[in-house]
């Protein structure tokens, strides 16, 4: 376990060491004084530019970046209504806000049944009063909760979820900005079919410049390190009659933004409780919609943008969580294929992952099909990544 965590430690000092690098080239970013203390102590606490944050305060516009296809698309006026559900801890303060600003400007408000925040044990005090003075004037959309002990950000959700009255669930990172149109694409997806997954194009939110970056279509993947990442979509997908409009299958997600109808998300077992905090969980999810009868899929018409931080605070919490979860999911999910992670992973073999004997129960009784199965129809080229390994 040990050398595990000295591994991932090493990879996120790495990590801080482009940040260290970044905070030394000034030359490509001529408005960013990397001397100033309000810079400094903001990066190290949240990761990303609070001094432009602050700047661009409770409310800005994005520049829309859909395909221009996607404006001409026609949804039935009436949809699903969403529960749109936020959940953060020590997040700053205008980031936040701007979720919450974005979300209520640009979601038809017959849609939009509430926004759920939950904080989970927040120390800041800009989060506190403050918080719920600006909430003020969003009275009626929002139900606001504060755990009483740090649950992490797994749990948060499933509290967040348990409160929802609206027909979807819609979870939203508390860093990231919706654009123009996000939610009727989604809503219309799982409107013809509740056991469909979907999510948005996440576009990147610069982490200096706050800059609104639109990315291409991609989707969600990952390696045989269980870590997320995005890949490309073939372009056959995107040639049917909706071209670049068409969702694409994905075989992942990043997890932070999605959305999934209610009753659905309670049927297929919520998130795997005996998890930590964070990480694994995107991943446990996604094999557990498709193994079990559902469907994954990333709507290219719905765009929303997301700070990519630059590191994490409470670092080695998180690694520690991340390997803890990434196992229960193993042993759970990935039959004979263990032994595939094993090998490209051998320093968690015998590290200890809990019980994980409801989770698999749960896979029995939902009748799941084989990891074999997901690779052979979901992810073939995973398993093409075993052959060259
Ligand atoms: C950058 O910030 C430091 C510390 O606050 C200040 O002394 C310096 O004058 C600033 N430089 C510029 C170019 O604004
Ligand atoms: C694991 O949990 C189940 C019920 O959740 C329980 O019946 C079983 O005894 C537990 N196993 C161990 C080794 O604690
Ligand atoms: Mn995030």
């Amino acid at each position: 376990m040990r050398n595990v965590i000295v591994k991932y430690l090493f990879y996120g000092s790495i990590i801080f060491g482009i940040w260290a690098v970044l905070l030394f080239s000034c030359c490509h970013h001529r408005n960013i004084n990397f001397s100033d203390s309000e810079f400094l102590h903001g990066m190290s606490r949240y990761g990303f530019n609070v001094v432009v944050s602050r700047r661009l305060g409770k409310r800005r516009d994005v520049p829309d970046s859909r395909n221009t296809m996607c404006l001409k698309k026609q949804y039935p006026k009436y949809l699903p209504t969403a529960s749109v559900i936020i959940c953060f801890r020590n997040e700053e303060f205008n980031a936040l806000f701007r979720v919450i600003s974005s979300v209520m400007d640009l979601t038809p408000h017959y849609i939009l049944e509430e926004i759920i925040l939950v904080d989970d044990k927040s120390d800041f005090d800009d989060l506190k009063e403050k918080l719920d003075y600006h909430l003020e004037v969003f009275r009626g959309h929002i139900k606001f909760i504060r755990t009483k002990k740090r649950e992490g950000l797994i749990r948060a959700k499933m509290i967040g979820a348990a409160l929802a009255s609206g027909d979807v669930l819609v979870f939203l990172d508390s860093h990231c900005e919706v654009n123009r149109g996000w939610i009727k694409p989604l809503l219309f997806a799982i409107s013809k079919d509740p056991t469909m997954v979907v999510f948005p194009v996440v576009d990147n939110i610069d982490h200096l410049t706050l800059e609104y970056i639109p990315i291409p279509v991609m989707r969600g993947a990952f390696d045989w390190t269980l870590q997320f990442k995005w890949d490309i979509v073939f372009s056959y997908e995107q040639e049917g009659p909706e071209g670049p409009t068409t969702p694409i299958r994905s075989p992942s997600m990043p997890g932070g933004i999605f959305a999934i109808h209610k009753h659905y998300f309670n049927e297929i077992g919520q998130y795997d409780n005996g998890m930590y905090h964070w990480g694994g969980e995107n991943l446990e999810l996604s094999l557990r919609i498709w193994m079990c009868g559902g469907q994954l899929f990333i709507i290219p018409c719905s765009r929303v943008g997301h700070i990519s931080r630059m590191y994490f605070t409470d670092h080695f919490l998180m690694v520690k969580s991340m390997i803890y979860n990434n196992l229960r999911l193993v042993h759970v999910w990935l039959d004979e294929y263990k032994e595939v992670y094993f090998a490209q992973n051998p320093g968690v073999k015998s590290v200890r992952y809990g019980n994980v004997s409801e989770r698999v129960e749960l896979r029995k009784r939902l009748g799941c099909k084989s990891f074999q199965w997901y690779l052979e129809n979901v992810f073939p080229e995973l398993e093409t990544a075993v052959d060259n390994a």
